[in-house]
């Protein structure tokens, strides 16, 4: 084995060895001879096998943490997006090319299974992916640390387009069985609703309560090339009485197992929603069955080894992945005070020094506030604990700022200005010794605005974790093009130490380096461009520039601004057709919330302009449009890399952080964008003039609020924009339904323009023309493309989680 400081050690595997293992998967575990095996079979009998090697892995670094008695990380997500798990677990194990070779040999592809592995959709976006990534570098950095979430039966719906509009069908993700799961049938814990308290002397008990049962399915989280690997736990309904009993005796079978179906409905389905807090009472018990599974089981852990709760504090850091797994906080206070007579201030103290807490955003239509009614209904104990909790933390407040009956208003967890609401945010920031933003602009502006009050009474609470992507999944395993040419220059280390990417930066001068990394992005279009033929019917020219704008489709994400842009530019070239254009097509993918019809007329825009565009021969290569169906963490891992021109354009002030911006920089795209989220440090990092930076600043969306911004009065002042708003609003682009964008255009150009897309509209095209200059110098383009590779390191999740783990859980890694 070689020990050279730039490739790791790869493992002695024999092709033969392997060969075996999957044919005995297939006959053994999956129970298929294989004559009559599909596709779908033999990615079965490969996972078994693979995850088979795996098991031993984990079972010895499970067993590392236990001995070695190290304090761990829980960290508690309602959101899981971890994408496929064969591939990214090939490359852990540094057995991706040998079980390729084993799969040729028995005439298998390695690629056609890869594709048949259903993505599990446990998540909205960048908050359930982010997720994802930290567990990944937890484990490669062989952290103690485990994920907690929920099996949901029902993931992301499914998008499809017909007749231009999202249609949603259930994501049934778990119809040919999980094969990366175990299902650990003797963990189980009851969860209990509803009921009333009973109140003797001190002793407070929580009686007559409704109960499920929550059991527990594990997988191992691979780190790469490292033997530690980490657990992800999900949970997921049962009935406590398979049936009910006593309607069954009662001859009434249907009411019966309807009863059944009622308690499992709590791990049914995900909230399909990350922009808008849906209130839903069902929500709310998701939330509640995550935490109450959960604690019970950090609890369970905890007092098989040390048989006291006395030292939770030194041993456990629980983290909330937003405010959603808040609960945890009430639950936890209920176990030591109620379960084991913990005084108060005791359990308190504990509960402080455990919780951290990450907010991802400042929208107030996506902060949780739960009707005081509803809580009490639903976790009467738990609301009254939250009653005490406020009272505790406003006589501290009233000491420190006497007299100030505002401030007490404002700060108190219970919102009395419409219904009375619990502020799941301010319990959160009361109870977590460390609160962090996601960028270090949010971060800011969370200190400034949201939590402005309590900067004050906790100065030193609040933090920046600016976020980070994985460069496993996100670079190598996307990537492949591109990454073969970044080893053959600095060596395999940057998989693990990111910052190794800045040797790239001397070789950027020479022209083999830059005309290696031009073929990687070309050979990375054309399999997108096969893609896009195969699903849209639509040809592409692999050598135009590919301008890619994919993320949920959200107003502040401004979506539109970039319809703005397009509409614009096919005006420009209907007007001009012999001019020197630049070749584009405009990508897009992303789903909307079901519910959220302004959302949903954008991506009905974006294919009405398309046909137009797209149809019209006058046009020809010089712009093309698609919108991707169904965007998901594995079409990400295939558009990403094909990008030139990655849009990061939401309105400044808006975006927490983002991460797909990361993404795209580390894969050689270039970023249009505005100062908002971690553009601004993407910026910092690659320097001003290897990004097209454009629009309002936040200080200046914040002033042109102030002052009264007036959209119509850019409207009639730019005529290009007036042509392309009065086109969309007299149905130039609908003309069976003229009339279909009216309100679209008055919500912009009449009722205020929320996200002030007007405002920036000019500075986005004169900024797009640039981008459309230096992609005609394609050495320059690419030569800057590489600059931003070069100085991505610094967004690794590595980075982000040895910055949580040092500064706020307090953990170090294992001895393996
Ligand atoms: C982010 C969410 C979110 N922020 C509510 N907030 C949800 C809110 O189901 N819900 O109720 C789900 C998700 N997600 C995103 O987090 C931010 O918008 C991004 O800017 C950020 O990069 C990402 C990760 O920090």
């Amino acid at each position: 084995m070689t020990s050279s400081p730039f490739s790791y050690n790869s493992p002695v595997v024999s092709i033969e060895a392997l060969k075996h293992s999957i044919a005995y998967k297939l006959m053994f575990t999956v129970g298929k001879d294989p004559s009559v095996a599909n596709q779908h079979d033999w990615l079965n009998a490969t996972l078994f096998a693979v995850r088979d090697r795996m098991v031993e892995r984990w079972l010895r670094s499970t067993r590392a943490q236990f001995s070695q008695d190290v304090r761990q990380v829980y960290y508690l997500s309602m959101e899981f997006l971890v994408g496929r798990t064969l591939s990214n677990a090939l490359l852990a194990m540094g057995i991706y090319d040998e079980i390729k070779q084993a799969l040729d040999e028995m005439g298998l592809s390695l690629d056609e299974l890869l594709v048949e592995e259903t993505d599990p959709g446990l998540g909205n976006g960048g908050l359930g992916r982010l997720a994802a990534c930290f567990l990944d570098s937890l484990a490669t950095m062989a952290l103690p640390g485990r994920g907690y979430g929920i099996r949901y039966e029902y993931g992301m719906f499914k998008q499809n387009i017909v007749n231009g509009q999202q249609a949603e069908s259930p994501d049934n993700w778990l119809e040919y069985g999980n094969a990366w799961e175990f299902p650990r049938h003797n963990t189980r814990y009851k969860v209990r609703f509803g009921g009333r308290i009973q109140q003797e002397g001190n002793k407070t008990s929580w009686l007559e309560t409704e109960e499920i049962i929550a059991q527990a399915y594990d997988q191992i989280i691979p780190g790469f090339d490292t033997n530690a690997t980490n657990t992800l736990r999900l949970w997921s309904a049962r009935a406590s009485n398979e049936i009910n009993l006593g309607k069954f005796n009662q001859g009434d079978y249907f009411a019966a197992v309807e009863d059944k179906n009622h308690s499992e409905n709590v791990s049914r389905v995900l909230y399909p929603d990350d922009s808008t807090y849906s209130g839903r009472e069902l929500r709310l018990r998701q939330e509640y069955f995550l935490v109450s599974a959960t604690i019970q089981d950090i609890f369970h852990r905890h007092w098989q080894t040390h048989h006291t709760l006395d030292n939770l504090a030194d041993k456990i850091a629980i983290h909330l992945n937003d405010t959603h797994p808040v609960l945890s906080i009430p639950e936890f206070m209920r176990i030591l005070i109620d379960e084991h007579d913990y005084a108060w201030e005791d359990a308190w103290d504990i509960v402080v020094q455990v919780f951290s807490y990450t907010n991802h955003t400042l929208m107030s239509e996506a902060l949780e506030t739960w009707p005081v009614d509803m809580l009490g209904k639903i976790l009467p104990r738990h609301l009254q604990i939250i009653f005490q909790i406020n009272d505790h933390f406003l006589k501290l407040l009233q000491a420190q700022y006497p007299g100030d009956n505002e401030l007490l208003a404002r700060a108190s967890i219970i919102d009395e200005t419409n219904g009375r609401r619990v502020r799941m945010a301010w319990l959160a920031v009361i109870a977590c010794h460390k609160v962090n933003g996601v960028s270090a602009l949010h971060s800011e502006l969370m200190v400034q605005s949201l939590f402005a009050d309590f900067a004050h009474v906790f100065p030193n609470r609040f933090c920046n974790k600016t976020n980070g992507v994985t460069p496993r999944r996100w670079l190598a395993l996307a990537n492949k093009p591109l990454s073969a040419v970044l080893d053959e220059n600095i060596g395999q280390m940057w998989r693990t130490n990111l910052s190794q990417l800045s040797e790239l930066t001397p070789h950027i001068d020479f022209p083999k380096f830059i005309a290696d990394v031009r073929a990687a992005k070309l050979e990375n279009k054309k399999q997108l461009a096969l893609y896009i033929a195969q699903e849209l019917n639509v040809v592409l020219d692999p050598h135009a520039l590919f301008d890619v704008q994919i993320k949920r489709i959200h107003e502040y994400k401004r979506q539109l601004l970039n319809v703005l842009h397009v509409i614009t530019h096919y005006n420009r070239i209907l007007k001009n057709p012999d001019a020197n254009w630049t070749p584009r097509v405009k990508i897009f993918a992303g789903k909307a919330a079901s519910a959220y019809y302004a959302a949903k007329q954008i991506i009905h825009l974006i294919n009405d302009v398309a046909k137009v565009i797209n149809e019209d021969p006058r046009v020809k290569n010089k712009l093309k449009v698609v919108f991707i169906p169904n965007y998901s963490v594995s079409l990400a891992q295939l558009i990403i890399p094909a990008a030139d021109l990655s849009e990061q354009i939401s309105l400044a002030g808006t975006e927490a952080s983002g991460t797909s911006n990361m993404k795209f920089a580390l894969n050689g795209a270039l970023t249009i964008g505005t100062l908002d989220g971690a553009n601004i440090e993407i910026q910092e990092h690659v320097g001003e003039e290897n990004i097209f930076i454009f629009g309002n600043t936040a200080e200046q969306v914040e002033e042109l609020r102030r002052k009264g911004y007036n959209p119509r009065q850019y409207y009639e002042q730019d005529e290009e924009l007036r042509e392309v708003l009065n086109q969309i609003a007299t149905g130039a682009f609908s003309p069976g339904d003229p009339k279909r964008y009216t309100s679209l255009f008055d919500s912009l150009v009449n009722f205020g323009d929320h996200y002030q897309l007007l405002a920036d509209y000019r500075s986005y095209i004169d900024t797009q023309d640039k981008v459309d200059e230096l992609y005609q110098d394609k050495d320059e383009w690419t030569r800057r493309a590489m600059i931003n590779v070069a100085n991505m390191g610094y967004f690794s999740s590595d980075r982000t989680i040895q910055e949580y783990a040092d500064e706020i859980w307090g953990i170090e890694s294992v001895k393996l």
